[in-house]
């Protein structure tokens, strides 16, 4: 899509902080980061959210999340990390194209805000 955020930055038309890339998947530093590690994971296929994918998601959904579990290892932060998708406005949803928070390297509590 155009005229989508995350579609620019997986495309190379805006800039970001690459963290991965595979045929699937794109992952990038979150630019307002909440924790040392914070990196969002994409498909690089556009699809608005959670609530719009479809079962024809799923493997990339899972994907997403390997991906980010990947990015953990690497980084040492095993220890406690969370995977976050935001759903919708009233989650904090702010940009429409889903993508998987990765968070860790401080302590996380429960529940969140
Ligand atoms: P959410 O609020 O769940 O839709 O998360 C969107 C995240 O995207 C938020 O943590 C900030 C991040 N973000 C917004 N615009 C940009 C950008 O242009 N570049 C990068 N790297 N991250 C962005």
């Amino acid at each position: 899509m155009t005229n989508c955020l995350f579609c620019r930055i997986v495309a190379g038309e805006l800039p970001s902080k690459k963290v991965h890339e595979d045929e699937q998947t794109f992952a990038f530093e979150d630019i307002r980061p909440q924790a040392p590690t914070h990196v969002l994971v994409v498909p690089k296929k556009h699809l608005r959210g959670l609530k719009e994918a479809g079962p024809e998601d799923v493997e990339l959904i899972g994907r997403c999340h390997l991906v980010a579990a990947q990015i953990a290892r690497q980084r040492g932060i095993e220890n406690g990390y969370r995977t976050v998708l935001n759903v919708g406005p009233g989650a904090g949803q702010s940009v429409f194209h889903l993508h998987v928070h990765l968070l860790g390297g401080r302590r996380l509590d429960w529940p969140p805000g």
